[in-house]
């Protein structure tokens, strides 16, 4: 059976002669190719190459961001209106939308012109991006910045065309041949939503754009809805049997009633029309699911791909098997860290291939793959023993069999009961009751009240606010709350305080300490940062944001100026972690290690990690945060 029929038949649910396995290789390769660092035999192959050696099936989802046919494809990155070798659609904006391009160093700004407005867009992709391997674009400005921008926008994709541009895509499937089988990208968003989330404005700003401008935001989902139709379609005729259609599903960003309202709606659309003309939708799950798992599974994707289980998130892989492949693929389910010598030793690889080949008994809708891709240091040597096992105990059915999980804890619950209930305050029960809502406008009001009827400002912070946002960040914690919830609080915490904040003067409440924090160098994932910070904010530490992609010496430089009592870094990939050790190598070597905390987090980094580097803590999410940010500062 070649590798194509295999995949093919664990897409439709069919027994294939063994495991397909399929290791995404394209960030290991393109890291190494830099380095020079790629298998002395492989030194000058493609990652193709490297997979039909070793008799991998091939894997791909991501285009090459920066390699495109002509300028023009991923111009419009800000708009997520783009086209790629592996797309099978270009696309035409309308006569009548004017656009002016200004470039410069590396920066490129966009105004869009159309007869309802003006919008603008900047992206950066700089020199230094390029040679730490970066293939995505950063955005600089976000096209929407307030609810006139809705209605400009809504009319840029209310009149784009798309048109069927699939010659790339016939050739690309044709050199695959047998060896795996092409997923054409439709688009990086599920559904106009989840668009305009992943585009269109800051991560953060989303939840309050839904809030303030949700009339704005239905309407605009609403104009682009002809967008995502426009693809359908054109995948519906393209001769691409599979669709990869959205990424980054993640329980707290796409949080459940979120995915629920307002992706699954259009996985089912897509995957029911293009399931009538015999094409499969593949979503590209690689986050925390354990909220999701229900939504995904009924959601009628037919594949999930980068499935990520324990211990990179919650899921056991076993979990994931037993409550997804009666009803869709699995693509995925060996987490990337497995093959990192400095995380997973030998023992423990060998233990969790074991377990794996068990837990997915009896192998049916499974194809394995690195999750969600192999990383730039993982041991070559691993990913041959993978092949190898597949090759010879792989075949289908597998036996399944006692099994000792030995790297993962127990499942916690999606949802456990509530944590802590508010304590009604009589007196301050409505500022209570806004900071609950997060209601930022009623709040002030409120407060101006209070203080004319001759409230202690004091009072109203510590026995109003903060013991309603203690309590959201409790209902965070025990996964009642998701992030909209806790940053509408929080913002409105924020704007109280300004209205508190001259009467607090000469308290000792005004301030529970500085707190600084950043994503350190190379990593550009800041939505738990966000978070972290906005918590910090909302039970009263005054914080300075760092931003992301943050050097060792900058962070040192900003401890020497501001003197802060706590640092707080932050990292999402493997290999930004040893960035940390490096900030806390240089504030010692600058002698201020001493005047300063330092706390840790982020999915990769653990208490372990965190002590091994000389942090003085981890907080694995932000109402962690919150608590160890008050020990540190007692600790002061
Ligand atoms: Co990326 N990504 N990503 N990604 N991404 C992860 C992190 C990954 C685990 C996915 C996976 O393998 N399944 C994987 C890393 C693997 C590894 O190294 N261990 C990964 C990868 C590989 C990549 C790229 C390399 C992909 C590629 O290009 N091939 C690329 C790297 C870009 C770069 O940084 N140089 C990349 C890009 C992206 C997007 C741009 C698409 C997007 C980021 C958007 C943004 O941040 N603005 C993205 C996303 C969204 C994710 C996942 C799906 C979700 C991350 C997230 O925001 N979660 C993520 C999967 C996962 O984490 N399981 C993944 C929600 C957020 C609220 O949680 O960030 O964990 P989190 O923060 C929590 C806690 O960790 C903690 O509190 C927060 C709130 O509860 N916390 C702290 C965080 N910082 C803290 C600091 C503290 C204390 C607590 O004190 C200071």
């Amino acid at each position: 059976m070649t590798h194509r029929e295999r995949i093919l038949r664990a897409i439709r649910g069919e027994m294939p002669d063994r495991l397909p396995f399929a290791p995404r290789l394209d960030l290991w390769y393109t890291a190494n190719a830099q380095s020079g660092t790629l298998p002395e035999k492989y030194k000058t192959c493609s990652f193709d190459e490297i997979a039909r050696a070793e008799g991998w099936a091939l894997h791909k989802i991501n285009p090459e961001y920066q390699q495109v046919r002509k300028p023009e494809d991923n111009l419009h990155w800000a708009l997520g209106i783009l086209s790629y070798k592996e797309t099978v659609y270009g696309f035409k904006f309308s006569p009548d939308v004017e656009l002016e391009i200004k470039e410069n160093a590396g920066r490129t700004k966009i105004t869009y012109r159309t007869p309802v407005g003006s919008v603008s867009t900047t992206t950066v992709y700089t020199e230094e991006m390029r040679k730490a391997g970066v293939s995505n674009f950063w955005v600089d400005e976000h096209v929407l910045k307030g609810p006139k921008d809705y209605r400009v926008v809504g009319y840029i994709f209310e009149n784009l065309k798309l048109f069927r541009d699939d010659r790339d895509f016939l050739k690309w499937k044709e050199d695959i041949g047998e060896d795996g089988v092409p997923f054409t990208l439709a688009g990086r968003a599920a559904s106009p939503m989840h668009h305009i989330q992943k585009y269109f404005v800051d991560a953060t700003d989303f939840y309050f754009h839904c809030h303030d401008y949700a009339k704005e935001m239905r309407a605009l989902a609403e104009s682009m809805g002809k967008f995502f139709d426009q693809i359908i379609q054109l995948v519906g005729d393209s001769s691409a049997e599979v669709v990869y259609w959205g990424a980054n599903f993640d329980d707290l960003i796409t949080y459940p009633a979120f995915f629920e309202k307002d992706i699954v709606p259009w996985i089912r659309k897509a995957a029911d029309i293009l399931g009538r003309k015999g094409k499969y939708v593949s979503c590209h799950c690689d986050g925390e699911n354990l909220g999701l798992l229900d939504l995904i599974r009924d959601s009628g994707m037919h594949i999930a791909e980068a499935v990520t289980p324990a211990p990179m998130t919650k899921v056991p892989v076993e979990e994931y098997y037993r409550r997804w492949s009666d009803k869709l693929t699995l693509f995925g389910g060996i987490p990337s860290i497995l093959l990192l010598r400095e995380s997973i030793s030998d023992e423990e690889f060998e233990a969790y291939l074991e377990h794996l080949f068990k837990a997915v008994a009896p192998g049916k809708r499974m194809i394995l793959g690195i999750a969600d891709s192999t990383p730039p240091k993982a041991v070559f040597e691993r990913l041959v023993r993978i092949g190898e096992k597949v090759e010879k105990e792989g075949c289908l059915p597998l036996e399944a069999g006692a099994f000792r999980p030995l790297i993962h804890p127990a499942m916690p619950e999606a949802a456990k009961p509530l944590s802590r209930e508010i304590v009604w305050d009589e007196e301050f029960r409505q500022v209570q009751n806004d900071v609950l809502e997060g209601d930022h406008a009623a709040i002030q009001e409120h407060i101006r009240g209070l203080l004319k009827k001759g409230a202690k400002a004091e009072d109203i912070l510590k026995r109003g606010m903060l013991t309603a946002m203690e309590v959201i960040n409790e209902r965070f914690k025990s996964g009642e709350a998701f992030i909209p919830e806790v940053l509408l609080s929080a913002r409105a915490m924020n704007e109280a305080v300004r209205v508190l904040e001259p009467h607090l003067a000469g308290t000792q409440l005004a301030a529970k300490g500085q707190v600084m924090i950043g994503t350190v160098k190379g990593d550009l994932h800041d939505i738990g940062k966000n978070l972290v910070i906005t918590m910090l904010k909302g039970v009263g530490f005054e914080t300075v944001d760092l931003g992301i992609d943050v050097p060792a010496p900058a962070f040192i430089k900003a401890v020497e100026e501001h003197k802060p009592h706590i640092l707080g870094l932050s990292a999402l990939l493997t290999t930004t972690m040893p960035q940390m050790k490096a900030v806390i190598d240089g504030l010692k070597q600058k002698g201020l290690r001493d005047r300063v905390k330092v706390m840790v987090g982020g999915a990769p980094v653990n208490d372990k990690f965190a002590r091994d580097i000389g942090a003085d803590g981890y907080a694995a999410d932000g109402a962690e945060a919150v608590t160890l940010a008050r020990k540190l500062m007692a600790e002061t």
